[in-house]
């Protein structure tokens, strides 16, 4: 082992990603306050309890106030560092919003109690994380900045290698791999963190899927490499579409020179309580038991596949799953070979629906895939397909700056509009100084965020709790084909007699059409 006398740093992930990855991202916050005080004694080096899918959740389908969330998180937990998963310039939602949010947001989240922030993007575009870097300088918090894997012919060793060195010249604390897929390979992994530690000094973190098998030996390999921290999660929480078990990488390292230090006994603790509370949200699991390899071939986040393989089923489209399988990798070359992860693996999977249920490629391009060809998150991996951007651009110019200094300063005038909203629709915003939070929230999600503002208070307006729902529920047609959270809302519309899924993007506009399903969708898992 190299120079490794020291404790490996364990992050759990269980109240964030896990509950992302294999609960629809539905575990409440009153699922987690009782456990708090213990996952606090544990030693974790952070626990991740905020971010990603979780704010779209809260005021999407659980009512609850995600800043609300937090800050009762880090007061039952002061102990444990709080670690939140940023979008980077999209910060928490689906598109790329102006500095002055993104500055905010971060402040916002670090006065609420995040002391991690880990931020990505899902183009491996840095110039969309230096603004939430420095944000997060700022405020003395530490700022990770993130490598999202993928497997492509542009992408390499060097390249991850060149990645990292850019994110520790931008000034981060630490650099974290991402691997949204499970595609890391345990042999790469080592080369990789052998590379990225003789190239960086600060520290190394791996972040795991546990879709394709490979977690746990990857994260060993990482380990004999000398990384610094990993992500697990407890194991009543783990595997699947989630992540290796926490007690199994501390029982591996128990007595080595990377013995975690931490206590198996207090770890038990914690697995029983998430065993019950697993129990309760068991409607919202997915499908898969063991390993799904067909991500090895796919190459695609588990959840990405798992939602596809849902909607196509609703759709009376089962069959179409292996063309759009095969369709995924045409897509993703055409549009310069970007990773998968939140939000591109839902740009990517919508456009090879589209291009397989309309029969034609490219018959129908969507919003957010035509954003991608003009240029709108940045630049891609490689370039995309010049056919398809000439079309969209229709004589234009794609944009080659940082997307967002094409944006003008955004929080003063939404924080006016939601005032002018709020005055008229009588909605109670919160007083004082933390009023931004809502602004904030509507800054987000405008149509989303709006209606959790005018219903904050009134579950009644949220999905009932697990064991709260009546007996027999009408499905709200809304609800019918839901996207994952955050994606677009949804809606369903009869035209002569034929029903039809449509999609609206935040702004009201069209994204995508499709015959609609015959049954009500069972839970998949949001994609990673
Ligand atoms: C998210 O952005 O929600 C991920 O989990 C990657």
């Amino acid at each position: 082992m190299v120079d490794n006398k020291r404790p490996l740093g364990i992050t759990d992930v269980v109240l964030r990603d896990a509950s992302q990855s294999l609960l629809a991202t539905r575990v409440r916050l009153e699922d987690m306050l009782p456990i708090a005080a213990k996952l606090d004694q544990i030693g974790f080096w952070s626990l991740e309890s905020w971010g990603g899918a979780t704010f779209d959740a809260c005021i999407r389908y659980l009512g609850e106030d995600p800043w609300e969330r937090m800050r009762e998180l880090k007061k039952a937990m002061p102990n444990t560092p709080q670690q939140m998963l940023f979008r980077g310039q999209n910060i928490l939602g689906y598109r790329h919003y102006a500095d002055d949010v993104v500055a905010k947001f971060v402040e916002r989240a670090a006065v609420s109690g995040i002391d991690v922030f880990r931020v990505f993007d899902a183009m491996n575009d840095m110039r969309n994380i230096e603004v939430a870097l420095q944000a997060v300088k700022q405020v003395g918090k530490h700022a990770q900045g993130t490598i999202s894997y993928t497997l492509s012919p542009v992408h390499n060793i060097d390249s991850w290698v060149e990645q990292g060195k850019r994110i520790e010249d931008m000034g981060a604390d630490s650099i974290c791999i991402k691997d949204m897929a499970g595609l890391l390979h345990p042999y790469d992994g080592y080369e990789l963190v052998t590379r990225l530690k003789a190239a960086c000094a600060i520290p190394i973190q791996l972040h795991c899927h546990a879709t394709t098998g490979l977690s746990t030996t990857t994260i060993l390999k990482c380990v004999e490499a000398g990384i610094d921290n990993v992500d697990t999660s407890i194991s009543s929480m783990s595997m699947t579409y989630g992540h290796s078990p926490t007690e199994s990488v501390v029982a591996m390292l128990a007595g080595t020179d990377r013995d975690t230090g931490l206590d198996i006994g207090k770890l038990e603790e914690v697995a029983s309580y998430f065993r019950a509370v697993r129990k309760k949200y068991a409607k919202f699991e997915g499908a898969l038991r063991g390993v799904d390899s067909r991500i090895l071939v796919a190459q695609v986040p588990g959840g990405m596949l798992t939602n596809m393989e849902s909607q196509l089923k609703e759709q009376g489209a089962a069959d179409k799953l292996d063309a759009v399988l095969e369709e995924i990798p045409r897509v993703r070359k055409d549009l310069g070979f970007l990773p998968l992860v939140t939000p591109t693996s839902q740009i990517v999977g919508t456009q090879s629906v589209i291009n397989v249920l309309t029969g034609e490629r490219y018959k129908s391009i969507s919003r957010e895939t035509a954003g991608v060809l003009k240029g709108e998150y940045g630049a891609t991996p490689a370039p995309v397909s010049e056919d398809l951007q000439s079309r969209v651009l229709e004589g234009g110019e794609a944009i080659t700056c940082r997307p967002a200094d094409l944006l003008e300063a955004e929080l003063d005038h939404l924080a006016d509009e939601l005032r002018k909203l709020a005055s008229e629709k009588s909605i109670t915003l919160t007083t004082g100084e933390g009023e931004i939070d809502d602004v904030l929230t509507y800054a987000l999600f405008p149509q989303v965020g709006l209606k959790f503002l005018e219903n904050r208070g009134n579950p009644g307006a949220f999905e009932p709790a697990p064991g709260d729902e009546p007996a027999a529920v009408p499905t709200p047609a809304a609800s019918v084909g839901a996207a994952p959270a955050g994606g677009p809302e949804v809606y369903t519309v009869k035209v002569n007699g034929n029903s039809y899924v449509v999609e609206v993007a935040e702004g009201g506009e069209l994204t995508a059409i499709s015959p609609a399903p015959t049954a009500v969708p069972g839970a998949a898992a949001a994609p990673a």
